[in-house]
């Protein structure tokens, strides 16, 4: 007779991760987010247009850094990625550090932001802020994957770009 093993499942979650454009270093900032124990479970790279960066930052359209921060998405390609983990979206605002790489290096020193962003605009990195953004700004640029969120494998790691 086979004894059932009962315990707690907490399904893993997923954030939208942005490499911004002209950030160097990808690759080591892919090798630590996977180091780091996240998943790569979509990954493409993207130029967005105007309207998608516009569209994308919605939330900061009252910012006065709102023009320079859409100038600088459209500057070149955008590595999208959806991570999958555990409390995804509080552990990736955790690896990429303050907003300011300046405030990141002083609080954060290994956080990516402390290493790899050149100022507070152009700060290598986007993580989602909430799990409801997470989720709006995943379909806003990948569409509808909500049928493969319970399969987390590596076998969805889609590396083509690379
Ligand atoms: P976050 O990316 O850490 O969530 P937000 O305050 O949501 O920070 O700002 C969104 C993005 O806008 C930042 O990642 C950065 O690229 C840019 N940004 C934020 N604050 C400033 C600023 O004071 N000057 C210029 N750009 C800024």
């Amino acid at each position: 007779e086979a004894e059932k093993e009962i315990g707690f499942f907490f399904p893993p979650e997923q954030t939208l991760a942005v490499i911004k454009p002209d950030t160097q270093h990808k690759e080591v900032i892919l090798d630590e987010i996977r180091a780091r124990g996240f998943t790569v479970s979509r990954l493409k790279d993207t130029v967005l247009s105007r309207e998608m960066a516009e569209e994308f930052y919605k939330e900061h359209r009252d910012e006065p850094f709102f023009g320079q921060l859409v100038d600088y998405m459209v500057r070149g390609p955008c590595t999208m990625l959806v991570l999958t983990k555990e409390n995804a979206v509080d552990e990736w605002r955790a690896a990429m550090g303050p907003t300011d790489p300046g405030e990141a290096r002083e609080t954060a020193p290994e956080s990516l932001r402390a290493r790899f962003a050149k100022d507070i605009l152009q700060n290598a990195v986007h993580g989602s802020s909430n799990q409801t953004q997470a989720h709006d700004k995943i379909h806003f640029i990948f569409g509808d994957i909500s049928s493969e969120n319970e399969a987390v494998s590596p076998a969805l790691e889609a590396e083509e770009s690379f």
